[in-house]
């Protein structure tokens, strides 16, 4: 039993990979070519195999740590490696030794199909055309080119992505062998490769080229290149090997079809979603088998920029409600939302959040209400105009709004403060088909019945004819919702922060009220008050809202 230390191999002259997942742990038994670590550079997710089998004795990386080609992966104890020297500290490996152990490697003999093509001048141009093939990916049977990443004419950097490969099992990209300008594409997406096919024609300059050729590779014979457009006139054939010239095998390690969650992904998609800090497996791929593309990525990102943070999720460790596709169980009709719905959504969502809501009920006796709003009638017609009872909420509200002011003040300096106000501006909701939108009237409390009543009708016909300018729908220090001409028996309405309080008032009906000897029919209207309770207590509501309904019940009480 021998400590073998396994390093990471040649990895096509990346330097600084960064160990993105450490696959196992001291004590456990790793096979040959079992994966080790996961690094990815800037081009490829790479696995590294382990070239022993063993027990892992010692693990030498950590997640963030950057590896290059020789450096100290783990330590097994390996069995039966009688050749083997002992390995008592722990060291790098040099390339030399590793190199050895990585399968990656040995596509690179002279078989392979590299290229260098003669059909550039090699005179005055000083540029000479280069055939990039597809390198060693690992298999001999042909695997999908699902998409090119250069076209011609364009200038790219040794080390840049080619074409993205896809078998069953891995997702490869495959980097120019060196910096030079797309000349022609040799194949298009769709088809199927394999190693040796052409790719393309790359124009490079003669320097670059010299030192390429003199170790030239071998280009693949038309047999091996079942879908290439290439033809021998394109592509010189040559006896040499050319590392330079062709991809390195272990540069195009394939990154794994799909990680733990499911994700289908390429490494430079990877890398980008690490950088913007995307979580893959939100994203919808819509590439072929669900492979997640950059433009995936990029759609994701701008529509996540572009939605307000509340709409499906609060932040805050809240988690999201979930997408579901409802077209799975029926006919749907998406319609895009008004900017007012989404505002509203935003607004109803952020006071939910922030303001503890307490809401509490009770019912005014409008009877007598009613019967003087019902001789108000002839008189509002002969006005051109009618009155609902709405004026007499707004009145009324003020009156109890002035008596107990903690109800119309706010919160302010992160709740250090309460801003109490002098003036009592009240807010009507109003129910429009755009959306919800609440108007303010303006000093309620020096206002008329009369003049609140047109006042409502003209604001309310303003929120329904979209023409509220916004300062007609500031300054509020309180809110009324009334559904009482739709119908309902109760609600809770939801504070309009920074307001701290607000009332629902929902439809009267007549209801047997014990008077003391007998029932009788009396017109009641129930009445919610939602509160802040950070701001108001039980108690003040209750004040509030009894004072609100003794008002109501008497109105001649709101001149006193
Ligand atoms: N009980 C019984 N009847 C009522 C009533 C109540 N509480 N409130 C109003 N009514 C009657 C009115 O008297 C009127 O009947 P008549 O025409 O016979 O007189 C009818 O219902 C319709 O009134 P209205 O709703 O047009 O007028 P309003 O002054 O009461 O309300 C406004 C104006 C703008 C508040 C209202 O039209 C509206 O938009 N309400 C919806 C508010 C809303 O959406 N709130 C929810 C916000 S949170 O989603």
């Amino acid at each position: 039993m021998t400590n073998k230390t396994i390093t990471v191999p040649d990895i096509g002259g990346a330097e600084g990979a960064e160990v993105v997942e450490v696959l196992v742990a001291v004590g456990d038994r790793v096979e040959l070519e079992q994966s080790l670590i996961v690094l990815e550079s800037d081009k490829a997710s790479m696995e590294i195999p382990a070239s022993e089998a063993g027990d892992v004795v010692e693990i030498r990386v950590a997640v963030g740590d950057q590896l290059s080609e020789g450096d100290a992966v783990v330590v097994v104890k390996a069995a039966g490696a009688a050749s083997e020297a002992e390995e008592p500290q722990a060291q790098s490996t040099p390339a030399s030794q590793s190199t050895a152990a990585a399968p990656q490697q040995e596509p690179m003999a002279s078989d392979q199909q590299a290229t260098q093509s003669a059909t550039a001048s090699e005179s005055a141009a000083a540029t000479t055309i280069m055939v990039v093939p597809v390198p060693d990916i690992g298999t001999d049977g042909d695997v999908d080119l699902v998409e090119i990443a250069v076209e011609p004419g364009q200038r790219i950097e040794e080390g840049d992505s080619l074409v993205v490969l896809e078998s069953d099992k891995a997702s490869m990209e495959v980097p120019s062998p060196a910096s030079g300008t797309v000349v022609k594409l040799l194949v298009e997406a769709g088809i199927a490769v394999r190693e040796g096919v052409a790719l393309l024609e790359l124009e490079v300059s003669a320097r670059q080229s010299s030192a390429q050729t003199d170790a030239q590779a071998a280009v693949a014979d038309a047999s091996s290149a079942p879908v290439s457009e290439s033809t021998p006139e394109t592509v010189a054939a040559a006896e040499s090997t050319a590392p330079a010239a062709k991809p390195s095998a272990a540069a195009v390690v394939s990154d794994v079809a799909s990680d733990a969650s499911g994700v289908y992904a390429g490494p430079a998609v990877r890398k980008l979603a690490r950088e913007f800090g995307v979580p893959l497996a939100q994203v919808t791929g819509s590439g072929p088998r669900g492979r997640v593309l950059k433009e995936d990525l990029h759609a994701f990102v701008k529509k996540a920029l572009s939605q307000p943070p509340a709409a499906t999720s609060s932040g805050a460790g809240i988690p999201p409600i979930p997408e579901v596709d409802f077209a799975k169980f029926g006919a749907t009709d998406p319609q895009p939302r008004s900017r007012l719905d989404k505002l509203t959504a935003d607004n109803m969502s952020r006071a939910w959040l922030n303001v503890p809501h307490v809401t509490q009920f009770d019912d005014a006796d409008i009877t007598d209400l009613e019967a003087f709003r019902a001789s108000l009638k002839a008189e509002a017609e002969r006005r051109g105009t009618k009155i609902t009872p709405m004026p007499f909420l707004l009145k009324a509200c003020s009156v109890a709004l002035n008596a107990n002011p903690k109800l119309k003040a706010s919160l302010a300096d992160g709740g250090e403060t309460l801003v109490y106000k002098h003036y009592c501006h009240i807010g009507m909701a109003v129910d429009t088909p755009n959306g919800l939108v609440v108007p303010v009237i303006r000093d309620v409390d020096q206002k008329s019945i009369w003049e609140l009543s047109e006042e409502v009708i003209e604001l309310a016909g303003l929120a329904r004819d979209k023409k509220l300018k916004p300062d007609q729908m500031q300054g509020g220090v309180f809110s009324i919702s009334s559904l009482g001409g739709i119908g309902g028996r109760g609600f809770t309405p939801i504070v309009n922060s920074p307001e701290v309080a607000i009332l629902g008032v929902s439809k009267a009906s007549t209801q047997p009220v014990w008077d003391g000897s007998q029932f009788v029919p009396r017109t009641m209207l129930p009445l919610s008050l939602s509160y802040d309770h950070r701001v108001i207590n039980g108690g003040d509501a209750g004040r509030f809202l009894t004072q609100l309904v003794e008002l109501l019940s008497d109105i001649r009480r709101m001149v006193m």
